[in-house]
């Protein structure tokens, strides 16, 4: 029997059961019979590179996923979230190890991307809850927590609504009674990350071993609470735009972080920068006067086509911006959905081949032995 939880590979040893390990996770990672793997955790994604935990200590890994767990409850090619449990090869401090596969996932948060073309892009796996967070001010929206808490229940963890900037707002007794009627009885805290207030309730709702994943817009304080639950500033907080009160995307990778009290919490980027894919951020940044704009386009995966509330269209209308601009912003997006279709499509064939080439193989062993 592998016993990954004892032992350690080099001088470190990490607890990975401080990270989350259970016997849900051992027994899938046992199903996979290979003794040259070790369980590992990916504790941090950015552009396609990954950070993964293992109880040698911290690993890089690059590539792509060699083989897929299967029944993981998305369909997309095997890809890695902040949260996933893996089986690596395992690798040494300066060399990369190689993901052989991804364990099962309990659970995940997956966020419907942008447009309708792209799929879903998943936020995080393996997490107990979802802390929901919206703010007392300027994003707070009933329909979002909401939608929110529905793909929440989807992915098969448990949301707590979190309502923060509890020092801004002077109509507390209200917007509770508004939340209150959409939570259908899920937990509501009230929150100050700036003042310290209901830091304690926070804490207590996170059990030992949990994995609790921060959710909702740019600028509600997520990254700030998570500060404040450490009792120091290891994550960068951003600005609130005076204007309008919106966030400035300042958390750009989701990442997993240990609490010394137990639990486990996943600071996630504010939704509009995870409704991203690879070739928006590029668009973005070819078109960065539309990009700026559209942080006040009334929705936040706003196309800027024929969505209400647009704030690009209605740059364009007054002269700010040339229509020949905008055009050739849709010109190029357009390009870059059907390109990043045909490489969805392509990696979706490629995933399916190894995958019952990997079933196959299994098979055949089983029929070996018995
Ligand atoms: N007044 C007040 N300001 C807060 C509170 N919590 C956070 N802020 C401020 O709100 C701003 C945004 O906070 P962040 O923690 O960066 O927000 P975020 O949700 O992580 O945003 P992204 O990383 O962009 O998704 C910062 O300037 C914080 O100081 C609060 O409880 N009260
Ligand atoms: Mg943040
Ligand atoms: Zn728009």
């Amino acid at each position: 029997m592998l016993a990954p939880t004892s032992g350690a590979i080099g001088s470190t040893t990490v607890k990975l059961s401080a990270w989350g390990w259970s016997p849900f996770f051992q027994e899938r990672f046992e199903q996979l019979g290979d003794p040259s793997l070790v369980p590992a955790r990916v504790v941090r994604v950015d552009r396609g590179a990954a950070r993964l935990v293992t109880e040698a200590g911290e690993r890089r890994a690059t590539g792509t996923v060699v083989r897929s767990s299967g029944e993981d409850g998305s369909d997309g090619p095997p890809m890695w979230a902040v949260g996933d449990w893996c089986a690596v090869t395992p690798g040494h401090e300066a060399d990369p190890v190689r993901v052989e596969a991804i364990l099962p996932r309990r659970s995940h948060f997956l966020r419907k991307a942008a447009g309708r073309a792209v799929g879903a892009q998943l936020v995080a796996a393996n997490i107990d809850l979802v802390f929901v967070v919206t703010d007392l001010a300027a994003d707070f929206n009933t329909r979002r927590l909401e939608r929110l808490m529905t793909l929440t229940w989807d992915g098969g963890a448990r949301p707590v609504v979190v309502l923060n900037k509890a020092d801004l707002c002077d109509q507390l007794d209200q917007h509770l009674l508004e939340v209150e009627a959409v939570a259908m009885g899920s937990p509501v805290l009230v929150t100050s990350a700036l003042a310290g207030q209901g830091l304690d309730e926070l804490r207590a709702t996170i059990g030992a071993g949990a994995t609790v994943a921060f959710i909702g817009s740019s600028g509600v304080g997520k990254s700030a609470l998570i500060n404040g639950l450490l009792g120091r500033q290891r994550l960068r907080t951003g600005s609130v735009r005076s204007r309008d009160g919106r966030g400035t995307h300042t958390t750009s990778s989701g990442q997993l972080i240990r609490l010394a009290t137990g639990g486990i919490l996943v600071d996630t980027p504010g939704m509009r920068e995870v409704a991203m894919w690879a070739g928006e951020a590029a668009l973005g940044a070819t078109f960065s006067e539309i990009d700026e704009l559209s942080v006040d386009c009334r929705f936040g995966d706003c196309t800027h086509q024929s969505e209400p509330g647009c704030a690009v269209r209605l740059a364009v209308e007054q002269g700010a911006v040339p229509a020949a601009r905008l055009a050739s912003f849709h010109k190029l997006r357009r390009e870059l959905l059907s390109e990043a279709r045909r490489r969805d499509e392509h990696l979706r064939r490629q995933h399916e081949r190894k995958t019952y080439a990997h079933y196959r193989r299994c098979a055949r062993l089983k029929r070996g032995m018995s």
